[in-house]
């Protein structure tokens, strides 16, 4: 699915702005077919959640429903005027004058409708209503449960099984943009590289909505220059002298389609893309034939009021600020970020592990690694989850939306799993087929691997090109003592490596909950010092490795989460906090990270 821009053949009308709002409390029913009875305003893109003070509403499971009017220019009335959301969490039905245009389940990819049929004269009624909920079939995992009050109302509970709060609304933008009738509908970029000839195939594959006479691409560099083109549906363009695509400094190419009938352009698309390889072989991480160094984070798409919405200022700051700290990469924990924060990370030359929205795919949670490593333990995750369907989904979407970024480098296809639970590797096996049968760039694929699943325990670590480990020791294990922390991770890393010698090993999570302000002489645990400390034990055992190749550390910034007695005002394990001020290991990761070269 393109992402919608506006060119010589098509327009583009933002929808964003402030709607109505309502929650539903289903006392009675909400008719799309009037004005719905909505008492709230509510900024659109955002999170609902922290744009009130209201509890009820801020902590609403359930659904909840937003409108607003819009009006589409007699001029364009002619075209294809197609209804497009960035995304809406988790689950949405679209009315358009009270009928029903689009239907999506999932909370972080785009979907669209055609308008044509549903559109009036003069003003138009958009409605939507949104469902928050989550359980044992979708993605994210939520343990779903209702009751009734004496007076028989249903109050319905979502228990997040994840470790961020379940923000919810209309996260990304909602807009209007027009095609022709006959239109550019896909466009996939496979470039093959030539290392030593240092030229490349540019593979260009289009799909259109009804047919063309002819189709032409054209490529053009950063100058503005065309540096070749062709004709076809399917074709290879050879780019000679091409400048690729590297971590930190990004170059990119637009590939400019253009639909042609009767000798006439009719309708035209440009896709940026950057020329880069990535390959895994003798346990290294190679982007461009090099062996490649990630240095960086866990994130998350939070911050203060706008909750999981779109925050283009904060991604901007946060690219910023890992620049600055001689950071290149993250991990987009733990779901699909905006189109917009990966169009970001193609101009910034930022390095993403794209995960899908699978966390939370653990029926029950024991750190006795002894029983685990023995089989002595019961999970029946496999049996209980019926995530499957999702997951296929998701995966599809994911690789259609993500595909032509350079940025992306590996797909993370779950974070945390139960993969030292019987079922997991028949869970994942099919996965891992799916994506890499739906990549035509061939990327690397990986799950991320809770600390529970030790070399003994997990059962399905042979499917992943790198093996991406969320460890904590020293922190959930060991808390305030080091040295055996230090000794564990020593022991675990060297066995990783003697398991799968050929796999290249890289810190997906590792951190420490830390208080910014909360000072300890003796570095106690939440303190400044202890997360320096903390860190400080890891880097010296990364280096003893030469198949480590890289530390995503938990987290770039302190997040919300739900209630619980762990979280003070949410986790607190970011190197920034929340607003984005640094605490104080950032020098202490600055220092080295500048020091680690992109490329080893
Ligand atoms: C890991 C999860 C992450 C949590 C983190 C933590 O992947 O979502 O926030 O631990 O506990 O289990 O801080």
């Amino acid at each position: 699915m393109l992402y919608p821009i506006a060119t010589e053949s098509r327009t583009l009308t933002d929808l964003n702005g402030v709607w109505k709002f309502m929650i539903d409390r289903e006392t009675e029913t909400v008719d799309p077919a009037s004005p719905i009875p909505a008492d709230r305003r509510m900024a659109v893109p955002a999170s609902f959640n922290d744009q009130t003070v209201d509890r009820d509403v801020r902590e609403h499971s359930g659904y909840f429903w937003y409108e607003r009017e819009f009006s589409v220019a007699k001029a364009l009335l002619n075209e294809r005027v197609v209804l497009r959301f960035g995304s809406a969490t988790h689950e949405a039905w679209v009315y358009v004058n009270g009928k029903q245009a689009a239907y999506h389940k999932g909370g972080f990819m785009p979907f669209e409708a055609e308008l044509n049929e549903y559109l009036e004269p003069g003003k138009n009624r958009l409605t939507i209503r949104i469902s928050n909920l989550l359980d044992h079939t979708t993605l994210p995992v939520g343990n779903y449960s209702e009751k009734k009050t004496d007076d028989g109302r249903l109050i319905r509970n979502v228990d997040e099984n994840f470790d961020f709060f379940n923000y919810a609304g209309l996260h990304r933008p909602v807009r209007l943009y027009t095609t022709p009738k006959t239109y550019i509908q896909d466009i996939t970029i496979a470039p093959e590289v030539d290392l030593q000839n240092g030229s490349a195939d540019v593979n260009v594959s289009v799909e259109s909505g009804g047919s063309f006479d002819e189709i032409r691409v054209t490529l053009i560099d950063e100058d503005g220059v065309e540096v070749g083109e062709a004709a076809g549906a399917e074709t290879s363009i050879s780019v000679k002298q091409v400048h690729l695509w590297e971590p930190l400094q990004a170059y990119l190419y637009t590939a400019r389609v253009e639909g042609v009938n009767d000798g006439e352009v009719v309708d035209v698309y440009e896709e940026p893309f950057g020329i880069r390889s990535v390959e895994v072989k003798d346990a290294q991480f190679l982007i461009n034939g090099k062996p490649f160094y990630f240095k960086g984070f866990g994130k998350h798409e939070d911050t203060y009021v706008n909750g999981r919405g779109l925050n283009e200022a904060y991604n901007v700051l946060d690219i910023s600020l890992m620049k600055d700290m001689g950071a290149n990469s993250f991990r987009t924990s733990h779901y699909p970020y905006s189109e917009e924060m990966m169009r970001l990370c193609d101009r910034e030359g930022i390095v993403v592990i794209d995960e899908t929205p699978a966390v939370g795919l653990m029926a029950s949670f024991n750190f006795d690694i002894s029983a685990l490593e023995r089989g002595d333990f019961t999970d029946d995750t496999w049996e209980v989850l019926d995530t499957s369907e999702a997951h296929e989904q998701v995966l599809r979407e994911l690789v259609a939306r993500d595909k032509n970024h350079a940025s992306v480098v590996m797909w993370s296809i779950a974070n945390e799993a139960a993969n030292y639970a019987d079922g997991a590797y028949e869970y994942f096996k099919p996965l891992f087929d799916l994506t890499r049968s739906l990549d035509p760039q061939n990327r690397p694929c990986t799950y991320v691997n809770i600390m529970m699943a030790t070399p003994k325990a997990d059962r399905s670590s042979e499917l992943v090109d790198v093996l991406a480990l969320n460890r904590y020791y020293g922190w959930y294990v060991q808390n305030g003592d080091l040295k055996t922390a230090e000794e564990k991770t020593r022991a675990e890393l060297k066995e990783w490596s003697e398991k799968h010698p050929e796999k290249p090993i890289m810190y997906t999570e590792y951190g420490a909950d830390t208080v910014a302000g909360f000072h300890s002489p003796y570095g106690e645990p939440f303190s400044e010092e202890y997360q320096q400390e903390y860190y400080q034990m890891n880097s010296r055992v990364f280096d003893e490795f030469p198949n480590f190749v890289g530390e995503q550390l938990w987290n770039f910034a302190d997040f919300q989460t739900k209630f619980g007695i762990m979280r003070a005002q949410g986790n607190k394990k970011g190197i920034f906090t929340r607003s984005r001020e640094p605490k104080m290991t950032v020098q202490y990761l600055k220092q080295r990270w500048s020091s680690i070269p992109e490329f080893g």
